[in-house]
C-alpha cells in the first residue's frame, strides 16, 4: 500500500488541443507552474479488492464513467509493472473538484506515482510523466514541482513534461480566487474535442502557440516578472477566445470572473504588478510577486463574487508520503 501527493499546476502557456486522443499527445505545448495549496493524497492497494478495481474519490465511490477512465489507467500500470492483482484507491482534494483547478491533472499524477510504486516498479520522473499523461494531459506536468514544459505530440511511447526550474527558483504568489465551486457542466476533454472540430481560429491557436512557448520559457529562466504575466495573460485569453469561438460557442465564466479580471487590470494601473489566468471553468488565478500578495489579496475579497481565496506559492514534485 503506497500514498502519494501530487500538487495541481496552473498552465502559464496552455495546452487545449490533442494531437492524439487515444495517448492525450497535446497539440501544442505549455508550461506550468505547480501550486503549493492545491493537491491531491491517493492511497493505492493492490492487496484489496478480489473481484474489480475500487476507486474511492473524497469518501465516495466514483461515477461509473470516470471509473472506466481510471480502470483503463490501472489497465496500464498492470501491464507495465506486470503485477495481476485488482486494487483499491482512494484519493482526497485539498480543493473543488472538476471546477477547473486542475484536479485531474494533480489526481492522475499522485495515481501514477502511488500505483507504481504499490505495484513495485517505481519509475524516474520522467518516465512517471509519460504515464500520468495517460491519465490527464495536464497531470504530466504535475508530476514535477515548480515550472514544467511538456511539448506538443508524442504519440504511441508518450512524451512527458521536463522540469525547467524548480519550486525555489522564483519566488511567486499566486491568488486563486473561486467564484463558484460547482463541477463545471463541460469538460476540458469533450471542449477540446469540439474546439479542435469547429472554431474557425483552431489552426492560428496551434501556430502561435510555438512562439508562446518560447517565449515563457525565456521570460520564466530570467525571471521576467511583466514578460511571464502578460504572456500568460495573452495565452488565457486566447484559449477563452478559442473556446468561445467554437459552434455552439463555450463559455466558462461567470459575472466574478470577469470581475476579477477587472480588478487586476485597476491593480495595474495602480502599479501593483498582478496578471492573471484562467483554466476551463470560473475561477481566476492571479500571478504577482510575493510582497504583492496581502494588498492583491485585500482587493480580491472585497469583490462580492469572491467565495473564497487560497494563496499558493511554487509547490513541490509528486512525492511518496507514505508505504506499508
Ligand atoms: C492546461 N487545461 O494547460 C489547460 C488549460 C485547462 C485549460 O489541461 O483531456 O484535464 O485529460 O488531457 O489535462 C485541462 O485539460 O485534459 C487542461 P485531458 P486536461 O492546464
Amino acid at each position: 500500500m503506497t500514498t502519494a501527493i501530487a500538487h495541481a499546476n496552473i498552465a502559464l502557456v496552455k495546452y487545449w488541443g490533442k494531437a492524439d486522443t487515444q495517448t492525450n499527445a497535446p497539440a501544442v505545448g505549455s508550461l506550468s507552474l505547480t501550486l503549493s495549496k492545491l493537491w491531491t493524497r491517493t492511497t493505492v492497494n493492490f492487496r484489496g479488492p478480489q473481484k474489480a478495481d475500487r476507486f474511492y474519490l473524497n469518501d465516495r465511490q466514483v461515477a461509473p464513467h470516470e471509473r472506466d477512465r481510471l480502470t483503463q489507467f490501472i489497465d496500464e500500470v498492470r501491464r507495465r509493472s506486470g503485477i495481476g492483482r485488482f486494487c483499491e484507491v482512494r484519493s482526497i482534494n485539498s480543493f473543488p473538484t472538476a471546477a477547473g483547478l486542475a484536479s485531474s491533472a494533480s489526481g492522475y499524477a499522485a495515481l501514477a506515482m502511488a500505483a507504481m510504486h504499490a505495484a513495485g516498479k517505481p519509475l524516474p520522473p520522467e518516465k512517471l510523466s509519460s504515464l500520468a499523461r495517460l491519465g490527464s494531459g495536464s497531470a504530466a506536468r504535475s508530476i514535477h514541482g515548480g515550472f514544467a514544459e511538456l511539448p506538443a505530440g508524442g504519440g504511441g511511447q508518450a512524451s512527458g513534461a521536463i522540469q525547467i526550474a524548480d519550486k525555489d527558483f522564483w519566488p511567486l504568489a499566486v491568488l486563486v480566487a473561486i467564484t463558484d465551486g460547482n463541477p463545471k457542466k463541460i469538460s476540458s476533454r469533450d471542449a477540446m474535442e469540439i474546439t479542435q472540430r469547429h472554431s474557425p481560429y483552431y489552426s492560428a491557436w496551434v501556430d502561435s502557440s510555438v512562439q508562446d512557448l518560447e517565449f515563457m520559457r525565456a521570460a520564466v529562466l530570467q525571471r521576467d516578472f511583466d514578460a511571464m504575466g502578460a504572456l500568460a495573460e495573452h495565452s488565457a485569453l486566447k484559449m477563452h477566445g478559442l473556446i468561445m469561438s467554437t459552434r455552439p460557442g463555450l463559455i466558462y465564466w461567470n459575472p466574478g470572473t470577469v470581475a476579477v479580471m477587472q480588478e487586476v487590470l485597476k491593480l495595474r494601473q495602480g502599479g501593483v504588478g498582478a496578471y492573471f489566468t484562467i483554466d476551463a471553468g470560473p475561477q481566476v488565478k492571479v500571478l504577482c510577486r510575493p510582497h504583492d500578495r496581502s494588498v492583491v489579496a485585500e482587493r480580491l475579497l472585497a469583490l462580492p463574487e469572491i467565495h473564497d481565496l487560497t494563496i499558493c506559492a511554487p509547490g513541490p514534485s509528486a512525492h511518496i508520503v507514505e508505504e506499508t
